[in-house]
Parts: C-alpha cells; sequence; structure tokens
C-alpha cells in the first residue's frame, strides 16, 4: 500500500520554480547582532511546521508516510551491525551524508550553544544493519533496502531511525533516501523529517543505470568527474560509462604502449594510471561501477599521433589498418593494462559509425582486402569479431553500439551486450534473438540533445516493444549520454542534469510511479525540488524548463 507524496496545491498552477533561499545562507554573512538576538528572543516553537511535503526522487519502491515530524539531533551517530556492519563504505557515506543533512544548520551559531542545552532531538542515532561483507560491486548487486523513520507509539512517534539492506551498497541507496527526507527549517533551525512514520521497502526496477562521459571531445579533469559520480549517487545512478578516447584525443596513459599519450590535448590533459584508479574507487565508494570504452575500429584516429602505423595511411586515418598485427597486439596491450584499472565486468569495444571507405581506397589495405576474399563489410565484422574475442579472453563482457548487431546478428559472441543509440527499435530484436540489451535512444536520451525536454526523458520507456517477461529481463537498464562536442567543465552539470534525474527514475522507481496523476502533478514538483537539492549539495544544476514549466509571469 503507497500512500501519496503530499505537494502544496500552489505547485499545479505556478509555473517558475524557484530553488528556496537555502543557497545564499551556506556562508554566514556580517553578524547582524541586533536581528540575531530579535531572532532569537522571538523564534518560533520548536519544532515548527509539521505540514510540509516530502519530495523524494527517484520514488522508492514502496512507502508509506504518516503526519508526524521529528528533529534530527545535529550530533547524529552511527550504529552499525551485521556482516557488513564494519565496511568502511558505509561509515564514509555516513559522514558524508551527514555533512549534507547538516550543512545550514549552523548557520545561526552564536545560538547553537543556547539550544543545544535546551534542545531535545528525536532522531539521535542512525542504524545500519547490512547482512553481507562483501563489497564486490557488479551488475546485478543487491542495491535494495529498507528504511524506516519512527515509530507509532501511545499516540506520539519515538524517533527510530533504521536502515537494512543485504550489500553496503544497498546501505548506500538508503543513506541517500534518509538524507532526501531530512529537510533544514528555518523556524527552528534544526533539520526535521516530515511525514513520519516512514516505511520505505525500495529496490532498483533495472540494474544497469548509467550515464556516459566523453573526455576525447574534451578533457574533464579527476575532481569534475569525481564531482559528477557525487552527483550520480543522489540520483541512484550506478554506472558510469567512460568514453574515455576518441578521434580527437587519446587522453589515458597506457603503461604498454606509451605513446598512445601522444593523443592527448596537452601533459596537462591527461589521466595517469593513477587518476584512473581514482575514479574507480572514488565510483565504488559511491555504489557506481566505471564501465571504460575502447571504440575500435571507428573514432580511434587519435591512436595514430604516436603509432602513424595504426593509420591505413597518413592521408586516410580511421578506421584503424585492418592489415597489421600490430593493431591488434596493440588492442591486446591497451585492454591486459585496463583491465587492472577496471574491475567492471562489462567493457565496451563500441563499434559504432565504421566507415570502411579507407579500407577500400587505400591500397595496401585494398589488396589485403581481396587476399582474404573480404567484402568492406566482412573486415568490419572480422574486426570487431577479433577485438570481442581479445576482451573475452581478459574476462570481460564485450558490450558494442547497436551497429554491430545491426550488421551481423548472427556472428556477434551471444555474451555480447548490445547497446541502442540509433533511435528506438533495436532492443526489441536483439532480445528476441537472446541479447542482453542497454537502452540509450539518441532520441530522448542524448543529454547534448538540448531541444529534448525533462518530459521527453521522463516518459521514454527501456521495455516499449518487449512484452515477453523473459524478453523483458534482457533488458539490463539504459543509459544518458553527455557526448563531449559541445560541453567542457564550464557546462557539463548543467547539461546533465535535471534531466538525467528523469531518466534516473525511469531506471530506478516503478513504471507506474506517476500513474497517480500528471506528470504535472506527480513528478515535476519532485524534479524540481530535486534540481534544487543539487544546488544546495554544489551541483548547477540548470532550471527545469518543459511545456509545463515554462517560464511566464506569476
Ligand atoms: N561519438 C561516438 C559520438 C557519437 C557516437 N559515437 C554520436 C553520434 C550521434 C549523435 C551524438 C553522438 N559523438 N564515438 C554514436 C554512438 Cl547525435
Amino acid at each position: 500500500q503507497r500512500s501519496e507524496v503530499r505537494r502544496p496545491p500552489s505547485m499545479a498552477t505556478r509555473s517558475v520554480h524557484h530553488c528556496s533561499s537555502l543557497l545564499s545562507h551556506t556562508s554566514n554573512p556580517v553578524p547582524l547582532l541586533l536581528l540575531y538576538l530579535l531572532l532569537f528572543l522571538f523564534r518560533s516553537p520548536f519544532p515548527v511546521s509539521a505540514d510540509s511535503p516530502t519530495y523524494l526522487l527517484p520514488l522508492p519502491w514502496e512507502f508509506t508516510s504518516g503526519e508526524g515530524t521529528l528533529s534530527v539531533d545535529p550530533a547524529l551517530s552511527l550504529s552499525v551491525s551485521g556482516k557488513g556492519g564494519s565496511s568502511g563504505i558505509v561509515k564514509e557515506g555516513f559522514d558524508r551524508y551527514k555533512a549534507i543533512i547538516f550543512k545550514n544548520s549552523d548557520v545561526f551559531s552564536i545560538f547553537s550553544a543556547f539550544r543545544k542545552k535546551r534542545a531535545v532531538y528525536d532522531v539521535v542515532k542512525l542504524n545500519v544493519i547490512v547482512h553481507s561483507a562483501s563489497e564486490d560491486l557488479q551488475l546485478g548487486i543487491a542495491e535494495s533496502y529498507s528504511l524506516v523513520v519512527g515509530r507509532s507509539h501511545n499516540q506520539s512517534i519515538i524517533g527510530e531511525a533504521t536502515i537494512e539492506a543485504t550489500t553496503v551498497f544497498g546501505a548506500l541507496r538508503g543513506l541517500e533516501t534518509f538524507s532526501q527526507l531530512c529537510t533544514f527549517d528555518y523556524g527552528s533551525k534544526t533539520v526535521l523529517i516530515h511525514n513520519t512514520p516512514w516505511i520505505i521497502h525500495d529496490r532498483p526496477r533495472f540494474k544497469y543505470r548509467g550515464l556516459l562521459l566523453d573526455t576525447s571531445r574534451h578533457y574533464f579533469p579527476v575532481d569534475v568527474i569525481k564531482h559528477i559520480l557525487e552527483s550520480m549517487s543522489f540520483a541512484k545512478l550506478n554506472v558510469l560509462h567512460w568514453h574515455i578516447i576518441d578521434e580527437q584525443a587519446f587522453p589515458l596513459e597506457v603503461p604498454s604502449y606509451s605513446k598512445l599519450w601522444h593523443g592527448a590535448y596537452s601533459k596537462w590533459e591527461r589521466y595517469t594510471v593513477e587518476d584512473a584508479y581514482e575514479i574507480v574507487n572514488f565510483a565504488k565508494s559511491r555504489g557506481i561501477n566505471v564501465m571504460a570504452e575502447v571504440d575500435v575500429p571507428g573514432h580511434a584516429e587519435s591512436w595514430g599521433k604516436g603509432y602513424p602505423d595504426l593509420w591505413p595511411s597518413s592521408s586516410c586515418r580511421e578506421p584503424l589498418d585492418i592489415t597489421k598485427n600490430f593493431t591488434f597486439e596493440l588492442i591486446s596491450g591497451i585492454l591486459s593494462d585496463m583491465r587492472k584499472i577496471f574491475p567492471f565486468e562489462l567493457f565496451h569495444l563500441g563499434g559504432d559509425e565504421v566507415n570502411t571507405n579507407c579500407w577500400t581506397s587505400t591500397p595496401h589495405v585494398k589488396h589485403w582486402l581481396q587476399q582474404h576474399n573480404m567484402t568492406a563489410k566482412q573486415a568490419y565484422k572480422y574486426f570487431v569479431l577479433k577485438a570481442q574475442n581479445i576482451a573475452i579472453s581478459k574476462d570481460w563482457t564485450p558490450v558494442n553500439w547497436e551497429e554491430t548487431f545491426n550488421t551481423f546478428p548472427e556472428s556477434l559472441n551471444r555474451r555480447t551486450v548490445v547497446h541502442n543509440w540509433l533511435g528506438p527499435g533495436v532492443c526489441p530484436k536483439a532480445v528476441a534473438r537472446g541479447f542482453r540489451c542497454i537502452f540509450s535512444n539518441q532520441g530522448v536520451w542524448y543529454l547534448d540533445h538540448l531541444d529534448v525536454t525533462w518530459d521527453q526523458v521522463y516518459t521514454a520507456e527501456p521495455l516499449e516493444g518487449i512484452s515477453d517477461p523473459s524478453e523483458q529481463e534482457l533488458v539490463l537498464g539504459g543509459e544518458v549520454c553527455m557526448w563531449g562536442e559541445t560541453i567542457d567543465t564550464s557546462n557539463v552539470q548543467q547539461t546533465i542534469w535535471p534531466r538525467a534525474a528523469a531518466a534516473a527514475e525511469r531506471l530506478w522507481s516503478r513504471k507506474d510511479a506517476t500513474s497517480t496523476g500528471s506528470l504535472n502533478t506527480t513528478a515535476l514538483p519532485r524534479l524540481q525540488y530535486f534540481r534544487c537539492l543539487l544546488n544546495r549539495r554544489g551541483v548547477q544544476a540548470a532550471p527545469v524548463t518543459n511545456f509545463y514549466a515554462r517560464t511566464q509571469p506569476l
């Protein structure tokens, strides 16, 4: 039995949404002592507003809420138990979320000492129970959790808060939800949880919930990538598809072939092996897998900056030269070095947009094709399958953009995951043939398409056209793609957010999460709230704009 998240009646008619003034309060202004004194003398009783709505995104799978309000102790303590209770991942996660939850509670710090003396907080401890000691993060690990805040007892609500999860990563999802229940109340200068008691049983609808980041068209410093990972965890996204390399630049260090780095934009715009480890570890501590991509044989021109032998000729530079053993030795070397960095079982081998003109027009390649009795299309297949076998030999599950499936479905290794992008339609075909699939329809989930509105992102459906339950199982999930041609550090977060959050809800929540009303009433207020939450947490998410929420006078 789910109860509906309540919302203020004004939300449906007000079309311009502004974040609350929390942002401007994050730094302490010049102490206006008199004002503070007045505020203190006429402070409102504690707790104040008992009937504020609570907004959660993505919407939990099952939840009930009540009418109560509980205050949260700024000295909130953590109590962990279960086989996974000693995990650093839970403790560090708790510390991060505690900092987020109480970010604003020291605004009126002059009186915090007084308050501490007189205040009795309802929620003083967060219990976290983690049943499994395993910290192996892979596709399909349990991310489910239950979260209980408050318990009714003799018509009052006891301030109990408990997260229970199978894995530490499920506990992280629960911590995120807990942090979204907490709101800073200006009347009492206290963190409150409204609508208690909460009983939440949550789990993801899809196991693969990705964001593609392209570091070849523009370089992103490691700190920026970490910030993106952090923001992904707020929306419960769990895969960073790192499109590291493309035709424009090769920013990753490959120790076995050190000249590949010559394809970087500059010596400052490179990732060392240590940088890559750091990104993978940072992601893991937020329950996010990093799926690396080495796109072959197209989109690889930058490889030849250091190794010109990889180009069919100096004037015709991609796809990679199919005739040379060196090409495949190098792919194998890159994948061996990368295997040590990327523990995730999926590895993306691209395979998209291969234009074979250089193969058929360069004399030595043309000759090789004739010798091997291959058409350009057969050569494309030969190359892709050879690269796949290298990845499989290194114990990776290959992922390919959909062209490989579209061109030779009968020859593709059955383990291959088909990654949709060319409009809708390939996932139904792929799963009907027993392949697994990832949904990234460019018409709705390519974030570089700035004309796509949040509601188009939101209403996209990864299972569209697939009715057989066993075929539906083969859709691993989906991914929004932030291609890098038109974005860099200056605008990446506001291009990703808030629309990525609409996809995040599609991938986590029930398909019918918004069936109780219109998007305008069920999804929009929560998305607007989440966008402000991102702003408060330091993420430059853009305003929510679309058909329903276009800018007009109040
Ligand atoms: N780079 C690579 C790209 C794209 C693809 N692969 C792309 C194509 C069309 C659009 C956006 C991005 N920039 N390597 C396609 C998977 Cl509209």
